[in-house]
Order: C-alpha cells, then sequence, then structure tokens
C-alpha cells in the first residue's frame, strides 16, 4: 500500500503532494513501483495534528480519488474517519476505507457499511492530539487483539462481510516504543483473530528514536521492520517508499516462500 499525503502539514511529506496533480502523478509513480493499492489522505494523524473540518477534507481528497479511481489499474484507499468522507469517496470509485479509528465515530460505521466496500480498522489509544501523552497498557497484545476482535463483530453486526475486513495494530498511536515492539513479537496472534493484517511502521518516529535518524534518513529501518512485520504474519505494508519496499519483500518471499516470487528465476 502506497500512501499519497493530500495535506499541507503530512507526517513525512511536508505537504510536498498537496497540489492535486502532483499527487497524480506520484500515485502513478508508486503503482509503477509496484504499489498494489494507493492510500488517499487528506486529515494529517500526525501526534498532536489539528483536526481538519469536513468541507476541506473533501477537497483536498475528492478531486484525486476521483482522477485516481479513473486512472489506476489498482484500488484507491480513502484514510478517513468521517462518514460524509467515506460516502463521498465510495461515490467517487474508492475501492477500500482505511480508518486510523476503526469506523468509532458516529456515522462511520454505517457509511462504509453502506458503501459495500472493504475496511481497514485499526487500533488507536486516544485521539491523534493526545494520544503519545502517555500511552498505557497491562498487556498491549492482549488489548489490542480484543479491540481488533470486537471492532471486526460490531462491522459483521453492521453488514460488513467478514471477506472484507482487514486489521491493524496501528504502530505509533497511542504507543510507546517498547509497546510497538511488544505488538510487532505479538503479530501472529493478531494475525490469528483471522482478517489479514495491514501494517504501517514507515518512517515512524519509533525508526527516529532507534536510530537517531531524522524522517528522510528513515528508509532501512522501515525496511527492516517491514519484513520483521511479514516475518510475523502481515500480509499488507503501507509504506512511503515503494520501490524499495517492493524489492525488500519480493527477496524475502524468494527465500521463504519460493512459490510466490514467480518469475524472475536465472540461472
Ligand atoms: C497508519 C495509517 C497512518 C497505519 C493504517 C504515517 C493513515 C501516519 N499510519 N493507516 N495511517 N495504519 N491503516 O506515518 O499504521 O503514515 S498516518
Amino acid at each position: 500500500m502506497g500512501v499519497l499525503n493530500v495535506t499541507p502539514d503530512s507526517f513525512s511529506d511536508g505537504g510536498r503532494f498537496a497540489d492535486h496533480g502532483a499527487a497524480v502523478d506520484h500515485a502513478h509513480r508508486l503503482v509503477d513501483e509496484g504499489a498494489a493499492v494507493i492510500d488517499v489522505g487528506g486529515e494529517s494523524t500526525r501526534p498532536g495534528a489539528p483536526e481538519v473540518p469536513v468541507d476541506e477534507e473533501l477537497a483536498r481528497v475528492l478531486p484525486v480519488v476521483e482522477k485516481l479511481a479513473r486512472t489506476l489499474p489498482v484500488p484507491v484507499s480513502i484514510d478517513t474517519s468521517k462518514p460524509e468522507v467515506i460516502r463521498a469517496a465510495a461515490d467517487a470509485g474508492a475501492g477500500l476505507v482505511n480508518d486510523v479509528y476503526a469506523l468509532r465515530r458516529p456515522g462511520a460505521l454505517e457509511a462504509a457499511a453502506a458503501s459495500g466496500l472493504p475496511v481497514c480498522l485499526m487500533h488507536m489509544q486516544g485521539a491523534p492530539r493526545t494520544m503519545q501523552a502517555s500511552p498505557e497498557y497491562a498487556d498491549v497484545v492482549s488489548e489490542v487483539e480484543e479491540f481488533l476482535h470486537a471492532r471486526m463483530r460490531a462491522c459483521e453486526a453492521a453488514g460488513i462481510d467478514h471477506e472484507r475486513i482487514v486489521l491493524d495494530p496501528g504502530f505509533g498511536f497511542g504507543k510507546t516504543d517498547a509497546h510497538n515492539l511488544a505488538l510487532l513479537r505479538g503479530l501472529p496472534r493478531l494475525a490469528a483473530v483471522g482478517p489479514p493484517l495491514l501494517v504501517g511502521l514507515s518512517r515512524k518516529s519509533m525508526i527516529g528514536r532507534l536510530t537517531g535518524r531524522p524522517v528522510e534518513q528513515r528508509l532501512a529501518g522501515s525496511l527492516a521492520l517491514a519484513l520483521a512485520a511479514v516475518a510475523g504474519g502481515a500480509r499488507i505494508v503501507r509504506a512511503h517508499d515503494v520501490a524499495e519496499t517492493v524489492d525488500a519483500l519480493r527477496l524475502w518471499s524468494v527465500v521463504y516462500d519460493p512459490a510466490a516470487a514467480g518469475q524472475g528465476e536465472e540461472r
């Protein structure tokens, strides 16, 4: 899953793709590099980020979703928590709803169910503005597992097919480095809940703390954690650096799952 930020204050792009044309071009490049889905987000969820009014979020993402849905050979994911944006993006041709609130905000579950789209349900403790203040868990893996299981059941009860659900532990969303590492080690337990696991570790601040590197120098760390996550059972990797991530995953697959590697055999 390639990340396409259309925010002026995004995590790692500094809003470089806030311009719609540049965003569309970047999405096409990510697909050329091997992305199987493009995640379009117009509301920064960076710790401490302010909330974006619905009109502003729609103005940022809708033209991009509309254009990409018509021109990309892969599905467009809409990264949002707002029912209005879910509905509008679905009408514009989006193929997946990626919600860091796991459809807990008023009206979101109903909007997602009515869209008929697959959903990614992510765990987050607290809300983006305050989540990194003092994350606390008695047992982070068990608590995230129980949360994801409960949200999966809530979605099924609302009419979303089991086959259309993806789960995500939400690395960095109300978690210390120790919590993130426990979740990485505990991924096999989360995978056992059933639905495929999506992980987002690309360029995240934990990598910065563990390596001492600024956001533009976190590629190697991101690749290492992507491979660790896949080894733990993750099925979808959300990444900014798609070409490099695809190479790393392809080589990992050649070693551990030769059948999946497919072509490219040489003597
Ligand atoms: C994640 C995410 C972000 C993640 C899912 C960033 C929108 C922060 N992180 N969605 N979104 N999982 N599903 O660093 O980990 O890109 S925003």
